[in-house]
């Protein structure tokens, strides 16, 4: 079984692994210290132990199949200055779903050897997919957190078969990738990578663009004109280099989006123009939160009264966002209008206008 799975994986052009190791609890310790000092976040399963093993998800589960689907072949950041950046595991089709149908196309082929149960599992479940693909051979961690393959680099969405029959492995090479390179942890907007590796969920700016939290202030600047995602630390990775300098025939001016079209599109206009990327998952409002927060950043004055008409939406989220993106556009002007709103507003909005009034932004 173990030189059919690698055989079809090869055809497949993709990443593959297999994993003998179902019990995680030597996590443990540092899942509970991680949560002590708040660095994991609401995406996640919050019960540890039920995360510690993959019996808990399929009871008969025997051996994992992991696959990584290469993707960021030759991206460049859109040359597109005002507009906002959606990262680039939204570019085409949802990858929730192509990792599905991969892996449903690759246990197909896998029955025609041998009858098996299975279940698909790819980033929605309550397992921790960088450590199943890790032990799976799938690639190592680096500073960043993240799965780094030694040919494919970090750009790589993870995905594996939880499976009922024993399949064989071959023992995994534990390897360093990082040596005593930083850059990663130099080069994050907004401080999230430790000097020693692993991150801080909570500052990452990919959580920032995906929470319904409130961000706090000091973070939103280091957000920069991010929409959905961020690329940072991987884009500045020395292992990510060939795939970044590759040829390309892909489309990523369509990661750029408009920001003032964002301001006013509708529920359903969403749905239809972005509903099958998946960095729309949160919904519109949270695109423009991020969009009044990017529009702030960029300084981008010509929509000062549209931002300005956002202090009468009816979401308190909108109105906190664009009254700190309009004293970002222009600050006197803004500081009139909004002690002009006070007396109509709720305690919540009013103490936070005049905190970010205060704070003479
Ligand atoms: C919650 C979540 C997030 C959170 C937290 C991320 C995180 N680092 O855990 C937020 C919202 C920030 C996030 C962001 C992103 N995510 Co995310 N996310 C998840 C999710 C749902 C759970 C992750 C989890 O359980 N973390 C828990 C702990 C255990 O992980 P950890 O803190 O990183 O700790 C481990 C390692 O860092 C390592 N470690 C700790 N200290 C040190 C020190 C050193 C020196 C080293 C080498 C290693 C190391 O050991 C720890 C134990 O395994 C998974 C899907 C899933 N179900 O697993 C996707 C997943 C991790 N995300 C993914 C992606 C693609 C992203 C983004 C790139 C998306 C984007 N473009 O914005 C960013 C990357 C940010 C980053 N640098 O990590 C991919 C990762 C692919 C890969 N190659 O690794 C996953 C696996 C989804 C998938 N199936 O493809 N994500
Ligand atoms: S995704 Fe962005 S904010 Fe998060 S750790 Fe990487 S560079 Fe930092
Ligand atoms: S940038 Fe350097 S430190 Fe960060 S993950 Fe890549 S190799 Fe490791």
């Amino acid at each position: 079984m173990k030189e059919i799975v690698k055989e079809i994986g090869y055809n497949l052009g993709i990443k593959i692994g297999i994993s003998n190791i179902l019990d995680y609890s030597y996590l443990s310790e540092f899942m509970i210290n991680r949560e002590k000092n708040n660095y994991n976040c609401e995406f996640e399963e919050q019960n540890i132990n039920k995360r510690l093993n993959a019996k808990n998800l399929f009871p008969q589960c025997k051996s994992i199949i992991a696959i990584g689907l290469p993707y960021g072949s030759g991206y460049k950041i859109p040359s597109l200055p005002y507009k906002g950046l959606l990262s680039v595991s939204s570019y085409g089709e949802d990858y929730h779903r192509k990792v599905n149908f991969t892996l449903n196309k690759l246990a197909k082929k896998l029955e025609k050897y041998r009858d098996f149960e299975h279940i698909a599992c790819v980033d929605t479940t309550f397992l921790i997919d960088k450590e199943i693909c890790k032990t799976a051979g799938i690639g190592n961690y680096g500073k960043n957190s993240l799965l780094i393959n030694n040919l494919k680099g970090s750009f790589i969405n993870l995905g594996y078969l939880l499976t009922n029959i024993e399949i064989e492995t071959d023992s995994i090479e534990r390897v360093d990738v990082c040596g005593q390179c930083k850059i990663c942890v130099r080069t994050c907007p907004n401080g999230a990578i430790f000097p020693q590796g692993g991150i801080n969920s909570k500052k990452c700016i990919s959580y920032l663009t995906q929470t319904k939290n409130y961000i706090p202030i000091e973070y939103r600047e280091n957000m920069g004109r991010q929409i959905y995602g961020c690329d940072v630390c991987q884009l500045v990775c020395p292992k990510n280099k060939d795939v970044l300098n590759k040829e390309t025939n892909s489309d990523y001016s369509k990661l750029a989006v408009d920001l003032e079209e964002l301001l006013s599109i509708s529920n359903k206009e969403f749905s239809k123009r972005y509903g099958s990327l998946a960095g729309s998952w949160r919904g519109r409002n949270v695109w423009k939160r991020n969009a009044l927060i990017s529009i702030g950043n960029l300084r981008m004055k010509s929509l000062f009264q549209e931002v300005k008409d956002e202090l009468s939406n009816s979401s308190e989220m909108i109105k906190i966002y664009a009254a700190w993106s309009l004293l970002k556009l222009d600050k006197n002007l803004a500081v009139d209008i909004l002690y002009n709103k006070l007396k109509y507003e709720n305690e919540n909005v009013k103490s936070e206008y005049l905190k970010l009034m205060e704070l003479g932004l």
